[in-house]
């Protein structure tokens, strides 16, 4: 059985975050396991606003020697980390487990959750873990927070904000977002291995149920990276997953709904 990891936050409402990852995981036929960074939780009473509880570097270190050291992964993910320990613990985690195949989701705002949760953690993630990163999945908002620029309202920017990220020490970049520019037709995303780019789309689609879009995302290019394919390849098929998953959304209640990542078996 491939192991895969996700250091990540708790999604009580179970669409995005590391159940979004486990069931993402499951998909790919593999062994997921989850260190909890924090409890994110949605206030049905205020309008589904969300909180956010940081688990304790104790509890998340004890977390990170069971799953790296006591088992050992093919792939990681992280996502929320919700905490500067947390920052650090992932940096010396997949240092010294010389994680390769390490996807970093730069997770700074969740959906309608509005400004970016800290600007002093997203630097301590831009600093700290984008060197380690096999890949890097920032939207568009994020892209511009990593590299600087302004938000990207047309491809070629997209482009350029990828560059840029990729010159921070990520190995690959995968900005994704594209079907925000105005005007798009497709769903665009942008891939850059440090040399060449790949536009990446997929049929835009009119759904507003998008919750844990960009965690199943960058969760299945782990779980591709785990199964031994090639980042390209890991990217492109997440694209596909996910569009299937979107394609599948569904409400929640009258604030939110997730995408489906179990109708990629479309065995029902
Ligand atoms: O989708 C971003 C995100 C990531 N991780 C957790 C979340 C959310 C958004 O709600 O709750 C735990």
């Amino acid at each position: 059985m491939i192991k895969v990891a996700t250091i990540a936050g708790s999604d009580a409402s179970g669409g995005a975050g590391l159940e979004a990852d486990l069931k993402t995981f499951e998909e790919y036929g593999l062994y997921g396991m989850a260190a909890v960074t924090a409890l994110a939780t949605m206030d049905p009473a205020q309008e589904w606003a969300h909180r956010v509880f940081p688990v304790s570097g104790e509890a998340l270190r004890a977390q990170l020697e069971t799953v790296f050291r006591g088992v050992g992964v093919a792939a990681a993910k992280s996502g929320m980390l919700g905490s500067p320990y947390a920052v650090e613990l992932t940096r010396e985690f997949i240092a010294s487990y010389r994680v390769k195949n390490y996807v970093l989701d730069p997770v700074m705002v969740c959906k309608g959750a509005g400004e970016a949760l800290n600007p002093e953690l997203n630097q301590a993630v831009a600093d700290k873990l984008l060197p380690l990163a096999e890949v890097v999945t920032p939207n568009l908002f994020e892209a511009s927070q990593l590299s600087g620029l302004p938000e990207a309202t047309t491809l070629e920017a997209m482009k350029e904000t990828a560059r840029v990220i990729a010159g921070k020490g990520a190995h690959t970049v995968f900005v994704k977002g594209g079907a925000k520019l105005a005007g798009a037709a497709k769903a665009f995303d942008v891939f850059y291995d440090g040399n060449d780019f790949e536009v990446l789309e997929a049929e835009l689609l009119k759904t507003n149920w998008t919750h844990g879009a960009g965690c199943t995302t960058s969760a299945a290019i782990a779980a591709g990276l785990a199964r031994g394919l090639s980042v390209r390849a890991a990217v492109r098929l997440a694209k596909r997953f996910i569009t299937q998953s979107l394609a599948a959304g569904f409400p929640l209640n009258k604030w939110v709904g997730p995408g489906n990542p179990a109708s990629w078996r479309k065995a029902y």
